[in-house]
């Protein structure tokens, strides 16, 4: 009994962080300069990797799209570039030659989470490509 109480208590130990990866397209079957896939739902701790499946783009954080201490990041152009997010909150995320194309996605660290507000600042693309992604997503 001892034993199988313990053998229960290993199984309900939270998994290890993990590592989601979203590529990078120049045209996927859901359109043109686009993440796949372009929203995530992950837990504090876990790392995304960006992968350059086609050339010419990056990720980069969004101003005032970041929770408050949160560390902003860009990557380089064509690199195979890996973050670990541990703030909780929601965390937009651009392609930089890209980003007034639309060309963006959106992270949320953690569960229940305030709406995003989407900043002025975005084109009119970037706001609708975010309230396409903002409408789709899982509750
Ligand atoms: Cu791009």
């Amino acid at each position: 009994m001892k034993i199988a109480a313990l053998i229960l208590s290993l199984l309900a130990t939270p998994a290890l962080a993990e590592t989601h990866v979203v590529q990078m397209f120049n045209r996927s079957d859901n359109g043109p300069m686009i993440y796949e896939p372009s929203f995530l739902r992950i837990a504090p701790g876990d790392s995304v990797r960006f992968v350059p499946t086609q050339p010419s783009h990056n990720a980069a954080t969004i101003d005032d799209m970041i929770p408050a201490g949160a560390e902003p990041f860009k990557s380089k152009i064509n690199e195979d570039f890996t973050t670990t997010l541990t703030v909780p909150g929601s965390y937009g995320i651009k392609c930089s030659p890209h980003f007034a194309m639309g060309m963006v996605m959106l992270i949320e660290v953690g569960d229940d989470l305030p709406d995003t507000v989407l900043p002025d600042t975005l084109s009119d693309r970037a706001k609708q490509r975010f309230e396409q992604i903002i409408a789709a997503r899982p509750e």
